[in-house]
C-alpha cells in the first residue's frame, strides 16, 4: 500500500468525466488501498480515484469514527437509482480543496448500485452521512465538485484563492 499526492484545485484533472471500471482484478484491489491509505493519511472519509489522478469509476468510503475499527467500504462503477424528494444539508469539505467548507444541499437518501471489492453486484440505500458522502464522491465521478452546488459567488472566490495559491507555489524568476 502507498500513499498517493493529492490532485487539488485548479487542476483541470479534477474535471475529467473518469471512464467505467472494466475489471476488478489484483491492480484494481490495489488502487482502491492506496486510496483507502491516501484517505486515511489525508484524514478524510471518502475518496475518489480521480483525487490521486486515475480517471476511474472507483471510490472509497469510511465513516468509522475515531476509536471505532476501521470499516472500508469500496464503491466500483456506481450508478444513481433513484434519489429522495427530500433534501438535507451538511456542511461538506474535500481533500482537493484543503481548509474550505460550504453547507451544500442534496437528496437526503439515494440508492445506488454498484461492484464490491469481489466483483459482485450490489444495491444499497443510504441516508445521512453516507448519502451525502456517496453524492459528493459520484459527483467526482463526472468532473463535477462541491462548489459546484453553491453560489457562483464564493465558488469565484475559492477559484481564486486557490489559482492565486497555485501560482504562489511556482518557482519565481529571478530579476537581476
Ligand atoms: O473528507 C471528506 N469529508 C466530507 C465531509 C462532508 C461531505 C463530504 C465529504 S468527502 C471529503 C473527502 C473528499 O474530498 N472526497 O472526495
Ligand atoms: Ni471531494
Amino acid at each position: 500500500m502507498s500513499i498517493k499526492p493529492l490532485v487539488i484545485l485548479p487542476d483541470p484533472v479534477l474535471r475529467l468525466v473518469s471512464k467505467p471500471v472494466e475489471r476488478v482484478d489484483a491492480p484494481l484491489l490495489k488502487l482502491a488501498d492506496d486510496m483507502l491509505e491516501t484517505m486515511y493519511n489525508a484524514p478524510g472519509i471518502g475518496l475518489a480515484a480521480i483525487q490521486i489522478g486515475e480517471p476511474l469509476r472507483l471510490l472509497v468510503i469510511d465513516l468509522a469514527k475515531e476509536g471505532e475499527p476501521p470499516a472500508p467500504q469500496v464503491f466500483i462503477n456506481p450508478e444513481v437509482l433513484d434519489t429522495s424528494d427530500e433534501r438535507s444539508v451538511y456542511e461538506e469539505g474535500c481533500l482537493s480543496i484543503p481548509d474550505y467548507y460550504a453547507e451544500v444541499e442534496r437528496p437526503a437518501k439515494v440508492r445506488v448500485r454498484h461492484l464490491d471489492r469481489s466483483g459482485k453486484e450490489q444495491e444499497i440505500e443510504a441516508d445521512g452521512l453516507l448519502a451525502t458522502c456517496l453524492q459528493h464522491e459520484m459527483d467526482h465521478l463526472n468532473g463535477v465538485l462541491f462548489i459546484d452546488h453553491i453560489s457562483k459567488l464564493k465558488r469565484d472566490m475559492v477559484v481564486k484563492k486557490f489559482k492565486k495559491l497555485a501560482r504562489d507555489r511556482q518557482p519565481k524568476k529571478m530579476v537581476s
